[in-house]
């Protein structure tokens, strides 16, 4: 369930809540991040294991964003930094917009960035995404911002390619080489640990309030004509899927916390 909204008109995020009732929660993402007003921490190395071996990987059009996932089940484990526990890679996903001056969900001091990648990961202890679903810490999920560069990223290219292949929502296609997540989760590794963290929910229906969001400083690049191929990809509704990013929510009692490294 919670495919039956849009990002914008009469099922857009505004009315997302009357389906769906966590959207309209105290505790919803994504946030303003208001580098002012974080709490300093130092918390212990977050860890990302399993990333260094290449996996058959495949994108799906699931009419509300791309969705990448590995063949292997297990392809990456997450842990440390402000987690409890070991947490399973499920997918990663994009959010962008129409043009290259917004697109990103959370934004930092009001800035919003052409795109933004979620990797989403499931505690262990679960043993399944949707069994994590129904707990406050069943997910973690990395926040990857992007700005634009005139040179095409490399490490971006393969999914880049694919994207004229599944404009259609529900097309799915292998990408052509087994993928290593980590030129894609640990683009410098002197950056991994300066992020910000907070407590949150899913970004889109059905909005649950059980994510911890862990979301880098450290900006990738992405060219222009790499963002415009997202552009192209279809709705349910057969129409382009220009923008498909969720309005700030009130942060409310949470704190963000800075992880200085
Ligand atoms: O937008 C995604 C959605 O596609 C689905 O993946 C859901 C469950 O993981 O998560 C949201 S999000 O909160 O990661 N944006
Ligand atoms: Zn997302």
């Amino acid at each position: 369930h919670g495919q039956n909204f849009s990002y914008d008109g009469d099922q857009g995020p505004l009315h997302w809540g009357e389906e769906y009732h966590s959207c309209i929660g105290k505790y919803q993402s994504p946030i303003n991040i208001e580098e002012h007003n974080v709490k300093n921490v130092s918390l212990s190395p977050l860890r990302l294991i399993g990333i260094d071996n290449p996996y058959q990987s495949y994108v799906t059009n699931t009419g509300h964003t791309v969705m990448l996932k590995t063949n292997e089940s297990k392809a990456a484990t997450l842990s440390g930094g402000p987690l409890q526990d070991n947490y399973v890679f499920e997918q990663l996903h994009f959010h962008w917009g129409e043009n290259d001056y917004e697109g990103s969900e959370d934004l930092v001091n009001n800035h919003s960035f052409p795109m933004e990648m979620h990797a989403v990961f499931y505690k262990e202890d679960y043993k399944s995404f949707n069994e994590a679903l129904n707990h406050s810490d069943g997910l973690a999920i990395l926040a990857y911002l992007y700005e634009v560069s005139p040179q095409p990223n490399p490490a971006y290219e393969p999914i880049v390619r694919v994207l004229r292949d599944i404009e259609v929502m529900g097309k799915r296609k292998a990408l052509q080489e087994p993928l290593l997540l980590e030129s894609l989760f640990v683009p410098d590794i002197a950056k991994m640990q300066d992020y910000f963290t907070y407590f949150g929910s899913l970004t889109t229906p059905p909005c649950l309030e059980v994510a911890r969001w862990i979301d880098f400083k450290d900006r990738q690049q992405l060219s222009h004509e790499q963002l415009a191929a997202f552009r192209d990809l279809q709705t349910p509704e057969g129409d382009k899927l220009t923008h498909n990013f969720r309005p700030v929510q009130p942060l409310e009692d949470r704190v963000v916390f800075h992880n200085i490294p």
